[in-house]
């Protein structure tokens, strides 16, 4: 049987690592055509060669920085010498920076994650909607996080930056209703990636502990969330999906075999 995924064109921002590479195998499993954006080129460029050996009949790749209004311009004059139409867009890159209480917090940490997280999606989408609007059954996902869900110490512009996403990506679902667009979000809890390498700056022991004698999700996971969503008929619309591990019941609430905390 035909994949309702082949040969559409899915963008996919953040796919140098984790759910954005995951989910970019897992497009090209289904027979996608990809385009990749994110800042390690060298990164993308395997990813891509990865998607190709999955069957992906164009994986392509282009640096792409979601802080930054002139790279999300030129990244989408780039998509536009490839395709006029984008069938699939995954607003995935973003992630968290530092766990310091607000008291401690560091502007450059909150700064990364309000552009990565809130103003990339808005910047992204703004670039690529051209592209979509003509073509009922297009769809634009959003990478939450139950942090947008439910706030913890630490936590407050990374949860007050995946409430924004949360946010933005109602609204544009009630901007876009009558186009044939459709918008979602997918809203995961613990996955083991590289986030908590990001959020602890290195520091691998650290990142290590956050999943210790817990089962958490992993890449592919979220990837096969993702697809389901896209492979769903034009009419139906997946808007809100939360995914946690089956350990993970709450933020705070994680069964843990060691009886480790975090
Ligand atoms: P990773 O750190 O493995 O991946 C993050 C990806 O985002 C990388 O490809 C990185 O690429 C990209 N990225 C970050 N900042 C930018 C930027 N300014 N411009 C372009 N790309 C950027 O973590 P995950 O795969 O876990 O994270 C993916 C998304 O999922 C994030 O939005 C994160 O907040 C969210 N999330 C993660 C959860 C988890 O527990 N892992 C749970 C819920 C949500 P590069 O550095 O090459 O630019
Ligand atoms: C990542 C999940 O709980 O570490 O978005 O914030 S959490």
């Amino acid at each position: 049987m035909t994949s309702p995924l082949s040969n559409k064109w899915v963008l996919i921002t953040g796919a140098s690592s984790g759910f954005g590479a995951a989910a970019a195998r897992a497009f090209a499993r289904a027979g996608a055509r990809l385009l990749l954006g994110a800042r390690r080129e060298e990164r993308l460029e395997a990813v891509s060669e990865e998607a190709r050996l999955a069957g992906s009949p164009a994986a392509l790749f282009h640096a792409l920085d979601v802080a930054r209004t002139d790279s999300v311009e030129a990244f989408a004059s780039w998509v536009r010498t490839k395709t006029d139409r984008v069938d699939v867009l995954i607003n995935n890159a973003g992630g968290a920076h530092g766990l310091d209480p607000v008291a401690n917090g560091k502007d450059e940490d909150w700064e990364a994650m309000l552009q990565s997280n809130v103003l990339g999606v808005l910047r992204v989408t703004r670039a690529i909607l051209p592209l979509m609007t003509g073509h009922p059954g297009s769809y634009i996902l959003n990478i939450g996080s139950v942090a947008g869900h439910t706030a913890y110490e630490g936590g407050a512009a990374y949860c007050a930056a995946k409430a924004g996403e949360l946010q933005i990506t109602r609204a544009l679902r009630l901007e876009l209703c009558g186009t044939g667009v459709r918008v979602g979000t997918v809203d995961p809890g613990l996955a083991e990636t590289e986030f908590s390498l990001v959020r602890f700056k290195g520091d691998s022991a650290r990142a290590k502990k956050v999943y210790e004698g817990a089962v958490p999700l992993r890449a592919d996971d979220v990837a096969e969330a993702l697809v389901w969503a896209a492979s769903r008929p034009p009419h139906v619309c997946i808007d809100e999906m939360i995914v946690k591990c089956t350990d993970q019941a709450e933020v705070y609430k994680i069964h843990r075999r060691t009886g480790n905390k975090v």
